[in-house]
């Protein structure tokens, strides 16, 4: 059976892509909250999913679903082929050298708990330092701290300067010869800075750091190439970038993903087993026990063929144009707190209003039908060294627009009027 056609609603003209156009493609986008039209600001946490995508797993289930490399049935086959043609896409989408050097798991947070606990335990030992950054997500700590009490390591933090959000890097070197391990985050979700990556590593790799790269706010914001950038493993979800949840990728390099032991033993990931003995698969299967979500990749496949059709470059300055804008009209709210820096930043904006709690502001704002997230983002210990409790944060994403913006800005208005 022939896969759906993937061709997005993509519309050109004079070469200039049509934003709008590709909200065809979106059903979600035309759901009405609290009777007003959906404005869906919250794609940091999640994006939306394109009919293509939908339509995929849809598609799997009708025609192709059954386990994957066990049967010597044709569904088998063609579930096998699915699941590892996707694989192949991912290895092309951040240009990874080989698809062997992709791990499916199930996001973000599990790869970097993958990380962590095969190279993590099998190379640091009591006294070895980690060094993260003080913007990092949760998912890019608590495994390292979970590591670092169990052997008896330490953790160092890369400062940020301020409220414009900036690394400091000044003591980087410094840092970086008392490390062992760097991971970080590329972008932001909380500030929407992006880091100088591709230079982080490469004074990481002149240290012999082994350098771990959360990609979850950036895989599909813009474009990742992660032997231009040089990094040794890398971690990003789908749900963030248009696919399903659930499926999520490890990108690592091939020398060490051989050395590593496995994450979880089962089904896949051997090639032997005896009553006291295992031989393991080769890698990536090692680390990929039991029956992995194969729809889930399938719908991934689907979403990576839908970002190339659009150019993730075009994708960042779509993202870039309507934070600036955002950001503009923010400022000129008297009193405002507005977190991230003011040049070069991606499509998420964080701030704090002078007279109106954040989780007011989102909870009123839901009322006309604005999805915006407060809270802490999942980036506690960021916010206390900010000393906020928590932010206000809009995130956009391609399907957004400038009228949106606009209605965003004009629901802060009306609240803050509320509160007046
Ligand atoms: N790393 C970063 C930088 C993130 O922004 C997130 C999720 C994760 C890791 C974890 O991703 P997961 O797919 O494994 O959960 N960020 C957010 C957010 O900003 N709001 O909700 C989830």
């Amino acid at each position: 059976m022939n896969a759906p056609a993937k061709t997005t609603s993509l519309a050109k003209r004079d070469g200039v892509i049509d934003w709008a156009a590709l909200r065809e493609d979106f059903p979600i986008l035309q759901e009405t909250v609290n009777d007003h039209p959906l404005v869906y600001l919250d794609n940091a946490a999640s994006s939306q999913k394109p009919r293509q995508v939908i339509d995929a797993i849809r598609h799997h289930y009708e025609h192709d679903n059954a386990n994957v490399h066990r049967g010597i049935h044709e569904l088998s086959n063609r579930a096998t082929e699915a699941y590892e043609g996707a694989r192949q896409r991912v290895a092309d989408f951040i240009n990874a050298g080989s698809r062997e050097e992709i791990i499916f798991t199930r996001g973000t947070t599990e790869g970097l708990n993958l990380v962590a606990n095969s190279w993590g335990l099998e190379n640091l030992r009591e006294g070895d330092t980690i060094l993260l950054t003080e913007m990092e997500h949760h998912s890019n700590l608590v495994p390292w701290q979970l590591l670092a009490q169990r052997i008896g390591a330490r953790l160092d933090f890369i400062e940020i300067t301020g409220d414009d959000g900036q690394l400091d890097l000044q003591w980087l070197d410094e840092q970086l010869a008392r490390a062992r391990l760097l991971s970080l985050t590329h972008i932001s979700n909380t500030m929407g800075t992006v880091n100088p990556i591709a230079e982080i590593c490469a004074r990481a790799r002149e240290a012999g750091v082994v350098t771990v790269m959360d990609a979850a706010q950036s895989a599909g914001h813009a474009p990742v190439d992660v032997q231009a950038i040089g990094c040794d493993f890398l971690a990003f979800s789908g749900h963030k970038t248009c696919g399903p949840t659930g499926i999520g990728v490890l990108y690592g390099r091939r020398e060490l993903l051989e050395a590593m032991p496995p994450y979880q033993g089962g089904g896949e990931m051997i090639s032997r087993v005896e009553f006291r003995n295992v031989t393991f698969n080769v890698v990536p299967h090692k680390f990929e026990a039991g029956t992995p979500n194969v729809a889930g990749a399938v719908g991934l496949h689907a979403a990576l063929d839908y970002l190339d059709a659009i150019g993730r470059g075009a994708i960042f300055e779509h993202d870039q144009r309507l934070a600036k804008r955002a950001c503009e009209r923010l400022a000129e709210i008297n009193g405002i707190r507005l977190f991230g820096p003011k040049k070069g930043r991606s499509g998420v904006v964080s701030f704090v209003l002078p007279d109106a709690h954040a989780l007011d502001l989102a909870t009123m704002a839901d009322q006309k039908g604005v999805a915006l997230r407060a809270g802490h983002h999942c980036n506690q210990p960021l916010l206390a060294k900010l000393g906020v409790p928590a932010t206000a944060r809009a995130s956009f994403y391609f399907y957004n627009t400038e009228t949106e913006v606009d209605r965003f800005i004009e629901v802060i208005h009306q609240v803050r009027k509320l509160f007046a």
